[in-house]
């Protein structure tokens, strides 16, 4: 923790410099900011700041400076990595008031927003214009963008869209140093300088604080077509999955659900699954032309029949899209109504590897004597591995299989983190990944930004 002198003179500071009741130092209040989607723990921050311009982002800065106490970027609390979690204490500095969407210029083919708006309101406006934000992280009706691009979140439709960086052109965003920088364009195209902004997004929060985002929109495709398919087992699944893929198809999303999955579904989601099912893949296909997506859902049908256990469901309308939605978005959180703790992960793997990552996994699970659930988007390779455990005197042996896990996906030439980012969760295996060079050069980068390293410190890099 910091030392609280210093504290007492921030927390005096940041009284005169912002509207005081945007400085919170209520303990139920820190606590609830200590927390976030991860399953790490409660790591309080020290004081809370609710700041709600670039200029204040910046105040915040100068006071933080001026006692070396650490700034932790907030948004909706969601990350599942630990980004958030004020492992030093200091100052939680949230974004959640910066919550306008600024505009959204259909000719254009743009939008910016603050950093706080909610990505799922955010999308249904967009679409009210006939226009369309891919990146749908199952979260998205409570995560915020600035969130999203903290750490560069996917969601089912990457597999045809892409991830947020993707999207994102550029931003405004405010050094720890106190310069408030314009980086990359409000073009769709634009090569000028090295591309800081891809270097922004997804530095989770250890590089600046991003106080506004200019997006690239799409038009809305006009039809979408959901569709589902049992199999007997999860390596069933994996197969078809891989003959799609090879195949040339690529929908716009392909999720997998493995039999531990599909036991959390069975307790509360909407859609029923047959009982004696021991996998589930869901499709979706999308585009302008009716029949074209409907031939894609056929192709895909018979590409996938030699290995499922039955015909392929197609959602027949919008209230069946939802259910089987539904029971994909909230899996991560039914997972605890069969054990209450877990653990999860997002390794990706190239996608050819993605039966043995599905074998590999349970393996490790079986070893362990944990109960691991496989599923997500299965298409680009990106599995959610949770572990899940029921007493916490459990969780060396947890983590233990979970550095399993990491471990095999890097040595099948995969990642440790497909979209939630590094964080806290998986620092120590940065390094396995990407090597020690690597990782001394990305040091060296964050200290240009940061030189006193006040910004979200022990996020991605281990401590020295
Ligand atoms: C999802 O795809 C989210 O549902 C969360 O990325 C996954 O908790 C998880 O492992
Ligand atoms: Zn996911």
């Amino acid at each position: 923790m910091s030392d609280s002198r210093a504290v007492m003179a921030a927390l005096d500071e940041l009284r005169g410099a912002l509207a005081p009741e945007r400085v919170v130092v209520d303990r139920d209040k820190l606590d609830d900011y200590g927390r976030d989607e991860s399953d790490l723990g409660v790591h309080p921050p020290e004081v809370l700041v609710l700041a709600e311009t670039a200029e204040e982002v910046k105040r915040v800065f100068a006071v933080a400076t001026r006692h070396r106490l650490p700034v932790v970027p907030i948004g909706a609390r969601s990350g599942k990595s630990g980004g958030t979690l004020a492992l030093a204490g200091g100052i939680a500095l949230s974004l959640e008031r910066m919550s306008r969407i600024l505009e959204i210029r259909p000719e254009d083919l743009t939008a910016r927003v603050q950093p706080g708006v909610i990505t799922g309101v955010f999308q249904q406006e967009v679409e009210k214009h006939g226009l369309f934000y891919p990146p749908d992280p199952n979260s998205a009706d409570v995560c915020s963008m600035g969130g999203n691009v903290a750490e560069n979140a996917g969601g089912p439709r990457a597999l045809k869209y892409g991830v947020t960086r993707e999207y994102v052109l550029g931003l405004e965003v405010v050094l720890p140093t106190g310069e408030i920088l314009r980086v990359g364009r409000q073009t769709i195209k634009g090569v000028a300088g090295y591309d800081l902004t891809a270097l922004l997004v997804g530095s989770e929060g250890t590089l600046g604080v991003v106080t506004e985002i200019t997006v690239k929109l799409l038009p809305r495709p006009r039809h979408v077509s959901t569709a589902l398919v049992v199999f007997k087992s999860v390596e069933d699944a994996a197969r078809a999955i891989s003959r799609v893929l090879a195949s040339g198809v690529i929908p716009r999303c392909l999720e997998l659900l493995d039999d531990v999955a599909l036991q959390a579904c069975a307790k509360s989601a909407p859609f029923k699954f047959p009982a004696d099912a021991g996998a589930a893949v869901m499709v979706e296909a999308d585009g302008n032309d009716e029949e074209g997506v409907f031939a894609e859902i056929v192709r895909i049908a018979e590409l996938v029949q030699a290995d499922a256990a039955g015909e392929v469901i197609v959602a027949q309308n919008e209230a069946q899209r939802r259910d089987i939605w539904e029971t994909r978005k909230y899996l991560s959180v039914n997972l605890r109504g069969l054990h209450p703790l877990k653990l999860s992960e997002d390794i990706a793997v190239p996608r050819s590897r993605i039966p043995e990552m599905v074998r590999k996994t349970r393996e490790i699970g079986a070893k362990h004597g944990f109960l691991v659930a496989t599923y997500g988007h299965a298409g680009d390779g990106n599995l959610h591995a949770n572990v899940l455990f029921d007493r916490e005197d459990e969780r060396p042996r947890v983590e233990r299989a979970v550095g399993e896990v990491l471990r095999a996906a890097v040595d099948m030439g995969g990642t440790i983190t497909g979209e939630h980012g590094v964080g806290l969760a998986k620092r120590d295996y940065l390094e396995y990944e990407q090597g020690k060079a690597l990782v001394a050069l990305q040091r060296r980068l964050k200290a240009l930004f940061d030189p006193l390293g006040i910004l979200n410190p022990g996020k991605i890099f281990p401590p020295e």
